[in-house]
């Protein structure tokens, strides 16, 4: 079981069990809650009531909730070092979202582009809980006053939006929140689709050569990068106007750790078939070795539903400390405990 000590800051980030977790999460997030948990105080969510904002199937739901502990755990994030739990097991996270609904502008919420990607795309459920989305993963973040927030570049708006509600409800009703800030690395914030390099690399798209999942066999992660959209040039280097063989590098550095230049010039000469299977090669390389410890995690539920015990407890126990303070603070009548 994880011990928070008072010296160090705190952590939260979450991601959704809504589709098997890919290199985009991995290189992301992932990689980094596994670097910091050393230093922070962290708390890692698997966020199942985010992800009902789009329809899901329950029972995969279900199934998959615990599959993304496990995928955690074999990224290597320890439950001794860190505090892991499933989002519908703290009713702090929508008691909170819903006062922070009334600190949040309709205009605020109109502006995430993340709102305006999925409406578009889920046309015919469009429904509230898309739109005040935002405002639940700011209860999330700031329900345990978090310092830090890793995440990908996409979600960068959305921590402007928790910075912007903590600053707001601390000006209107005193000093409560912590006002968190994002961490997003530089280089694989935003893994692109492999099937159109303009667009983000997603887990529930409906295109299964557009992410490579961090479950696939070997073969199956090969040929998806040998099937990768790039153009009709054959140079390997990093340039922005072509997304394609850009997006191809900067996943090769992040799983060999080499620099983009390195990268160049071990290709130089070479075609794109040879540099796609390096790609490919490399990050099978690391997907194998996750793969292999998945397998020991998934198969005991037993220990995995400790731990999400264990976990809810802790999570909870914060949780509730904050809720008090902030029914307190807005004026909500204490429950009297008469006997
Ligand atoms: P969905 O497809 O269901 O919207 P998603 O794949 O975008 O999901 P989330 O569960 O919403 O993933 O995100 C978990 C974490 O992974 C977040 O911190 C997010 O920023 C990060 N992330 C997701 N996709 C990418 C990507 N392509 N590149 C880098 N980071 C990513
Ligand atoms: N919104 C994120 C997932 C998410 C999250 C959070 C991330 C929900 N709550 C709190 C960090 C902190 C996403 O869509 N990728």
């Amino acid at each position: 079981m994880a011990e928070f000590t008072k010296d160090r800051k705190t952590i939260f980030s979450g991601a959704q069990p809504s589709g098997n977790l890919t290199i985009g999460n991995y290189l992301g997030a992932l990689k980094n809650w596994q670097l910091l948990q050393d230093d922070y105080n962290c708390i890692y969510c698997v966020v199942d009531m985010h992800a009902i904002t789009v329809r899901q199937t329950p029972a995969e739901l279900r199934k998959r909730s615990l599959e993304t502990l496990a995928v955690y755990m074999a990224c290597g994030i320890d439950p001794a070092k860190v505090v892991f739990f499933i989002q519908s097991h703290v009713p702090g996270h929508t008691q909170l979202s819903w006062v922070l609904s009334c600190s949040t502008m309709f205009g605020e919420l109109s502006r995430m582009t993340q709102f305006k990607d999925k409406s578009a795309k889920h046309a015919d459920n469009i429904n509230a809980g898309l739109f005040t989305y935002p405002v639940l993963m700011a209860a999330d973040i700031l329900l345990y006053n978090a310092d830090l927030v890793p995440v990908g570049s996409d979600q960068k708006q959305h921590i402007e939006l928790a910075r912007d509600i903590a600053q707001r409800f601390n000006q209107a009703y005193s000093p409560t929140f912590t006002v968190p800030e994002g961490y997003i690395s530089k280089s694989s914030a935003r893994i692109m689709s492999l099937s159109d390099p303009e667009r983000k690399m997603s887990k529930s798209d409906p295109n299964p050569q557009s992410f490579v999942s961090i479950l696939d066999p070997k073969d199956e992660i090969i040929k998806k990068f040998k099937r990768a959209v790039t153009d009709s040039e054959s140079i390997v280097r990093l340039d922005p106007n072509r997304p394609g063989i850009s997006n191809l590098i900067n996943i090769y550095c992040a799983f060999t750790s080499k620099t983009p230049e390195e990268c160049e010039k071990e290709f130089e000469g070479r075609g794109y078939g040879d540099f796609k299977l390096a790609v490919g090669e490399a990050c099978a390389d690391t997907l194998t070795k996750i793969q292999d410890k998945y397998n020991t995690y998934i198969s005991d539920k037993a220990q995995l539903d400790k731990i999400l015990s264990e976990g809810a407890a802790q999570a909870n126990y914060i949780a509730n400390k904050t809720i008090s303070k902030v029914y307190r603070k807005v004026g909500f009548y204490a429950k009297p405990e008469v006997k």
